[in-house]
């Protein structure tokens, strides 16, 4: 049976909103999720029904918020088939490669040498530019074909000895790309080095298994899973975690502190200092609770038809440049208009009621090796139509017949 995503928008009250005057067609998903009613709820539940801090009360709220809080890292671990202990709550994706980089920076030294992809998100690049900067590790980057592939004989030569560590996409923001994760895994602890997958894309549209895919590290954030944003996480192989330092200090991470002497926590709570995100938590637990209700490769299958028709119709466009075409890529079109910036089509779109992202996206390395400084891009999620695909393409005409 085909996914039905006329009655899941009824779960996304934003959805009946209009913008100026249309009815908002929301073609940026890939840099935030819109909430359904579950994640909403589920919030405001805590809020107004159990509410106080976690790991510290010894009344009825604060135990039932911490089982609440640890209830949902029960999820997320089922969710990627990890163990509870092995799923740190951050504040995002961002936080979570920092620390790792962090931790791992305490064992680099110069010359060990950083493989990254030219189609990094900046999350996945300034952390490990900050270790060059600090410490003399070299970044070694897998290019990226003209279609927007991984350039997966390049990677293999790029790893040797001195290779450390692996940090790439496992679903790229800007090319919709899918790599081989587990091909990728392979290859890099072949090579002896530690593997991180940014899985902020990936995570949304396909099932994860981290054992599967045997990473070492798999970060994602909570908002782009229709979750709420302050929340993201890291997961970390038992062993991996435990040979990280902690990130941050303060409260709920230590084992003692005396005038003389710490000990730490062990992971995950080694590190969570301070207050965690609590109701971002729960919140994010009732998106997975949301996913995991329906049927995951109808979704991806319905989102591919939406890029696909898309595709189609815009064949004939020569003023279209798409950015990324590989083989089973998501659904995600980053394109350039002849003669136009990209903020003005976002701009001109908007007026349609329609939301889509423009700009860098957070991947410049990736901008400079396609020749543009600037995308535009229509991201596909599970609660866009057929109709809003049509939508999208006829605004996108009369957009274009601005610039010609
Ligand atoms: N990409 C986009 O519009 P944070 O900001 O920490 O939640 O996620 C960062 C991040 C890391 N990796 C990938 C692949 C991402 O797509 C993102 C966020 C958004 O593409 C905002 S720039």
């Amino acid at each position: 049976m085909a996914f039905d995503a006329e009655a899941i928008r009824a779960d996304f009250p934003i959805l009946a909103r209009q913008v100026n005057g249309k009815p908002l067609v929301y073609l940026d998903s890939a840099a935030s999720a819109q909430k359904p009613y579950a994640v909403i709820r589920a919030m405001t539940h805590a809020m107004e029904h159990s509410y106080a801090n976690v790991h510290r009360g010894l009344h009825t709220l604060a135990n039932e918020t911490t089982d609440a809080y640890e209830g949902a890292r029960n999820k997320v671990a089922a969710f990627i088939n990890a163990a509870a202990t092995e799923i740190v709550f951050t504040k995002g994706a961002t936080e979570a490669v920092n620390l790792v980089a962090a931790g791992l920076g305490a064992r680099l030294q110069a010359g060990d040498e950083i493989v990254i992809s030219q189609m990094e998100h900046h999350a996945n690049i300034v952390p490990w530019h900050f270790l060059r900067e600090k410490l003399g590790v070299v970044l070694k980057w897998v290019p990226v074909t003209d279609d927007g592939r991984l350039d997966v004989a390049a990677y293999q030569d790029l790893l040797g000895p001195r290779t450390k560590v692996v940090a790439l996409s496992h679903m790229s923001n800007v090319l919709g790309t899918v790599n081989d994760a587990k091909a990728l895994a392979r290859m890099a602890h072949d090579a002896g080095a530690l593997v991180l997958f940014d899985g902020c894309q990936a995570i949304v549209h396909q099932p994860v298994d981290v054992q599967d895919l045997g990473c070492d590290f798999y970060v994602f954030s909570g908002h782009k899973l229709y979750g709420p944003t302050g929340i993201g996480i890291l997961y970390g192989k038992a062993e991996a975690l435990a040979g990280l330092p902690p990130y941050q200090g303060g409260g709920e991470m230590i084992g003692i502190v005396s005038q003389d002497v710490i000990t730490y926590a062990d992971p995950p709570h080694r590190f969570e200092a301070g207050t965690p995100p609590i109701l971002e938590a729960i919140g994010l637990g009732a998106a997975i609770d949301f996913m995991t209700a329906l049927d995951r490769t109808e979704v991806a299958e319905h989102e591919h038809a939406l890029y696909a028709h898309v595709r189609e119709r815009l064949a004939g466009a020569n003023w279209l440049r798409v950015i990324g075409d590989a083989p089973g890529k998501g659904a995600i079109l980053s394109f350039t208009v002849d003669g136009a910036h990209a903020h003005d089509v976002a701009q001109i779109l908007d007026r349609y009621g329609i939301a889509v992202r423009a700009g860098t996206h957070c991947a410049e390395p990736l901008m400079r090796r396609f020749g543009v400084t600037s995308s535009a891009r229509a991201s596909f999620a599970l609660y866009n139509t057929l109709e809003e695909a049509d939508a999208f393409v006829d605004a996108l005409t009369k957009t274009q017949a601005f610039f010609a």
